[in-house]
Order: C-alpha cells, then structure tokens, then sequence
C-alpha cells in the first residue's frame, strides 16, 4: 500500500506535509477532510483520536498524527531532507519546527476563536487585539530567528520551511501584520510562494487543478483510505 495523508480544509495545518510530501518525490496518496464537519465526527476517529488533520497512514496501513512528527518521518526516509540524528542541522530543524508547531502556530489559536465561536463584540475585539500582538510578536520572534538568512536552516531548503509556508499564509487569512515589516521573514514567504509543491499544495487544497511535481498518485475516499486503515489493524 502506498501512504495516504489526510489532510484538512478549508486553510489546515496539514499544507506543510503535502509539500515535504511532493519534496521527497516518495510516491503518496491524498485523502481531503472537511474541517471541523468530518474531522470532529466518530468516522474520522480511527484515523485520528485527537481528531485534528494531518494524519499520515504509513505503507503497513498504521496511521499517526501530529505535524512534527509526521514531518520528521518523512524526512528520516527522504536523502535529501533527512538528517542524522547526531548532527547540528537535526538540532537545528527540531528547534524551527517546535517554534512554529507551538510558538508561531498557537499565535493565530485566539484569531481562529473569533471566527468559530459566536461572541459578544466587546469579548471578541478583545481576543481578536490579545490574537494580534500574539501574531506580531511571533513574526517579530521569528524574523530573529532567521538572522537574515534565505532558508529557516540556512543555505537550503528544508521542512521548517515547508511547514512555515503552510502557517504563515494565515496572517493574510486574517489580515494581521503587515509582513514587509519582517524584511527575511517577507522574503522567505515570497520565495514559497513560487514553490512548484507551494503552488500544487494551495490547487489541491482549493480543487484547481493541480500539477504534481513529485509522486502523487491521486485522492481516495475517506471510505477507501479507511478500509486500508482497518485491514491493517
Ligand atoms: N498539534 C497538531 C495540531 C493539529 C491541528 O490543530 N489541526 C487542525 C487544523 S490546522 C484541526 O484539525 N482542527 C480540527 C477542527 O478544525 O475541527 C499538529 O501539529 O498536527
């Protein structure tokens, strides 16, 4: 069997893994699921008991979740986006995506409160101006982060990258920041954005049609990919 990612929209999460996905060019299948309607429901449980999208279903049909994890699988099976688990750069990668996963990610938690919660006004400007400095601060974090460099881990791309593309689009979302503020965070933002796999990522996630430049073997249903998962268990 050949990994299926489960995948969330409208504007998950799970854009970072489709893009390590299509970086890796390891063959891989694509199941879509409507957040929070699928996600949240008893059908999606055995894929993930958290209920949250990405969850990747490995060739043996085992399904695992969380992005830092998922990521890391990938990269440990990938030769050009794993690294030794000894080395600097392995450090380095764990470091960037445990900011974005926690800090940069969790920034924007309050923002998304507003829009899935009825509020009264005065509440909601309230969480919606704490969700603001949040973001503002994480950006501001991260642009020391970079320390002006072309990739989060230097010369090179790497997953922190791919998952930071999927995270950052949401300031747009939202309209928070003005990211011109952030010169190296901008630039890297803009670069992603001519990223073959960025581009296919933001088609699939919004049914266009959507060019693959990796191994993507096509979508399956939630009712096929969890057969493959039951066979399995
Ligand atoms: N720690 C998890 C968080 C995953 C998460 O929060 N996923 C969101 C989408 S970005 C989700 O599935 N939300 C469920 C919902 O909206 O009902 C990870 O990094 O993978």
């Amino acid at each position: 069997m050949t990994s299926i990612l489960f995948y969330g929209v409208p504007e998950g999460c799970s854009f970072g893994s489709i893009v390590a996905l299509e970086w890796t060019g390891a063959p891989y299948r694509l199941c879509r699921v409507d957040m929070p309607g699928i996600v949240s429901s008893d059908v999606y449980a055995p894929v993930n008991p958290v209920r949250e999208t990405p969850s990747l279903m490995l060739p043996d049909g085992r399904v695992m979740s969380e992005s830092m994890a998922i990521l890391n699988h990938i990269a440990a099976r990938s030769n050009r986006f794993g690294f030794d688990p000894k080395s600097e750069k392995f450090d380095r990668q764990n470091q960037m995506l445990a900011f974005l996963n926690i800090s940069f990610f969790n920034a924007f938690s309050p923002l998304w409160h507003t829009l899935e919660h009825e509020l009264e006004p005065q509440a909601k400007e309230a969480i919606r101006t704490y969700g603001i400095g949040k973001v503002e601060k994480a950006h501001a974090q991260l642009e020391k982060l970079l320390d002006g460099r072309q990739w989060l881990l230097g010369d090179e791309k790497s997953f922190a990258d791919a998952y930071f593309a999927g995270i950052a689009r949401w300031n747009d979302f939202h309209q928070v920041v003005d990211r011109k503020q952030f010169p190296a965070l901008n630039a890297l933002y803009e670069r992603l954005q001519e990223d073959p796999a960025v581009r296919f990522a933001w088609a699939i996630e919004h049914e266009e049609e959507a060019k693959t430049t990796g191994k993507f073997l096509g979508h399956v249903s939630l009712d096929e990919a969890l057969a493959e998962v039951k066979q399995a268990a």
